[in-house]
Formats: structure tokens, sequence, C-alpha cells
């Protein structure tokens, strides 16, 4: 994604998985807009966007973080609300592993209370350790954590994978993370 593109998709991120009535738009239960009103609004509101330029974005993505409907008149955040929105996913089975990067800065926190979704709907898990890495780095130095996520389906707690590979869980108790040995 170039610079503009990397703006624009920050934006729609806001917008879809935050803040639509920021511009006066509403999402339906599943978390879809109608593309041309996202786009009329955006423009109103003083945003310039086209049809072409969102669809680019949401070719291009770099985490593929938006999804255009079957018909393609809607479109959506595939992940990451803090909107109470039903993504329609159905639990699955994890991998026996996933990551959650965070700042050295949470850990103590963490290790008391286990991870939370915070502001958002769920915890986000990835796949690979290097994903994870960039996630934790946003905030500051990163630690990433190895969850048992096989052991967690295990003992009765649903992972869900979203559209674009992220796992999503409510909360991880503290029995299912791996900490750093000592405090870092
Ligand atoms: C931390 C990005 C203290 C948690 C990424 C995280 C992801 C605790 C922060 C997506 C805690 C919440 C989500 C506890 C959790 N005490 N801190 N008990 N429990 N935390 O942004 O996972 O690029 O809501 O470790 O790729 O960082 O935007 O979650 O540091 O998929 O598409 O509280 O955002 O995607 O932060 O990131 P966030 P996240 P995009």
């Amino acid at each position: 994604m170039n610079r503009r593109e990397v703006k624009i998709s920050k934006y729609l991120s806001y917008m879809l998985r935050h803040r639509p009535d920021a511009i006066g738009l509403t999402l339906d239960r599943q978390g879809w807009a109608d593309l041309a009103e996202l786009i009329d609004l955006s423009n109103r509101a003083g945003t310039r966007l086209t049809e072409a330029l969102v669809r680019d974005v949401v070719a291009r993505n770099d985490k593929q973080r938006f999804a255009i409907s079957a018909e393609g008149d809607k479109i959506r955040a595939s992940q990451g609300h803090s909107l109470n929105i039903d993504l329609g996913l159905r639990p699955q089975a994890p991998p026996p592993t996933l990551y959650h990067g965070t700042p050295v800065g949470f850990l103590d926190s963490i290790r008391q209370r286990g991870l939370a979704p915070r502001h958002r709907q769920y915890v986000h898990l990835s796949p690979d350790t290097g994903t994870s890495a960039a996630v934790g780095a946003r905030r500051g130095d990163p630690v990433v954590l190895p969850i048992r996520a096989g052991s967690m389906a295990a003992s009765g707690q649903r992972f869900y994978l979203s559209e674009n590979g992220i796992w999503l869980t409510a909360h991880v108790p503290v029995e299912f993370i791996e900490f750093p040995d000592r405090e870092c």
C-alpha cells in the first residue's frame, strides 16, 4: 500500500470498526455498510473517496482488513471491532499454539488478569510470531506471548477465525499464557 492507501485504510478501520456514527453511517448487525453510502457520507464530511479508490484499498490491503459482500455493494471490516456486531463466525478448533504480541509494560497486569479484549470485542491472536511482534511493537518494546490455544479450546473456550486469518477469543486466562521466565 502507498501512503495515501494506508491513510484511507486507517480511516476505513475507524469508520467500520469503531465510529461509523462520526459521519452518520449505520452498519447492519453483521457489520456491513452500504458502499455507496459510505463514499457519499465520507465526501460530505470532507474525506474524498471514490469507489475505485476504496476497492483498490480493499484489494491491496496488507492485512486484508476489509471484505466486500458477494453482491459487491457492501463493505465491512473483517475483525478489530469495538462495536458490538456479529461477524457470523462459527467456533473453530485453533492450532495448539497461537501468539499475542504486547508491550513489555503491560506484562505485570497480564500476569494478574490474563488477556482481556480491552476496548475491542475479542482478544486478537496470531498464528505466527512475526505478526504478533509487529502488533506488540506498535506501543513500545514488544514481547510475544505463546498461548496454549489447544488446551484452552479443550477446556471449553471458543475460538473464531476471522476472514483475514486472525484468531479471536473472549479472554485468555493466565494459566494458558507462557510468560517469559524473568521479568523483562
Ligand atoms: C493489552 C491490529 C494490560 C493487549 C493488530 C494489547 C491486531 C492488557 C492492548 C489488532 C491486558 C489492547 C488488535 C491486561 C490485554 N492488562 N494490558 N490484562 N489484556 N492487554 O489494540 O491485540 O493493524 O485493542 O496486549 O494486528 O494490540 O489495526 O489489541 O496490547 O489484530 O488491523 O491491551 O489490531 O490490527 O490493544 O491489536 P488492542 P491488539 P490492525
